[in-house]
């Protein structure tokens, strides 16, 4: 990842804190066989603890210095244009975006209108090991629960890739999650996670409801002033369609 005019010293500083990143999920992998996995509905697999207190910190400082070029904004609703209580923003090519015209894909932030920053090369790292997906992830949702912020029960359908799994990472505060089947009448089940979980959702679970329910204040150090931070890794368009 060396573009630009960096010293040498700054090339070996970035590339041994790869290599310190990507050993971390080496052995977060290497000990997945004995990770809880999710019995709720086929496809999902949960590792707890998959990155360690270092590697959380360092994906923290990862979206810090690009949420500096793409600030946290307010999604709104459908049509009502009721404001989200989370706060997103993207990493990669493809941005998930919702206002009163609809939920979809942009490749420009709302606000600067310059292309979102590019995905930290650990979380392609971390697509590739555990997605099991032939392409690259193409965006990094970033969701910011403060105060009391909540996500409703939900299907993400607005992806034209959905073989490809997605990837989320849980930093910060734990957070009481739910995810039921692809009806919304169908019965949920409830888990809680916690700062450094990654659930993996493909299969049949790929297009199951699931929310946050809520988030428990004061319950990781990770994040300056509290709150959680959710990282969802995802394929937007087909790959055999280019
Ligand atoms: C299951 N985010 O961004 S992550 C979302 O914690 C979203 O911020 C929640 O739901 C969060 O859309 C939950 C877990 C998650 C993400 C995407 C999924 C579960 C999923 C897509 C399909 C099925
Ligand atoms: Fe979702």
């Amino acid at each position: 990842f060396g573009i630009g005019v960096r010293s040498l010293a700054q090339r070996a500083r970035a590339w041994r804190k790869f290599q310190r990143v990507v050993r971390n999920f080496r052995e977060a992998i290497f000990m997945m066989p004995d990770a809880a996995s999710l019995k709720i509905s086929p496809g999902v697999f949960l590792w707890r603890g998959c990155l360690d207190r270092a590697a959380q910190d360092e994906l923290i400082a990862e979206v810090a210095a690009r949420t500096e070029h793409a600030p946290f904004y307010r999604p709104r609703m459908p049509r009502s244009g009721k404001p989200f209580s989370v706060e997103e923003t993207n990493f990669g090519s493809h941005g998930w975006f919702s206002d009163e015209s609809g939920y979809r894909y942009e490749a420009m932030h709302p606000l600067t209108k310059l292309p979102w920053p590019d995905i930290p090369v650990s979380l392609v790292t971390l697509w590739h090991a555990v997605g099991a997906y032939e392409a690259a992830p193409e965006c990094c949702l970033v969701n910011f629960y403060r105060d009391g912020a909540r996500m409703g029960l939900h299907q993400d359908r607005d992806e034209a890739a959905l073989d490809a799994p997605v990837v989320s990472v849980s930093l910060g505060d734990s957070a009481l999650f739910r995810i039921g089947g692809v009806s919304r009448r169908d019965r949920t089940t409830s888990v809680t996670l916690h700062s450094g979980d990654v659930i993996v959702f493909g299969g049949e679970s790929r297009l199951a409801y699931h929310g946050i329910d809520r988030v428990m204040a004061g319950t990781s150090p990770l994040i300056a002033g509290g709150g959680r931070i959710n990282l969802t890794l995802r394929r937007v368009t087909d790959p055999s369609e280019k």
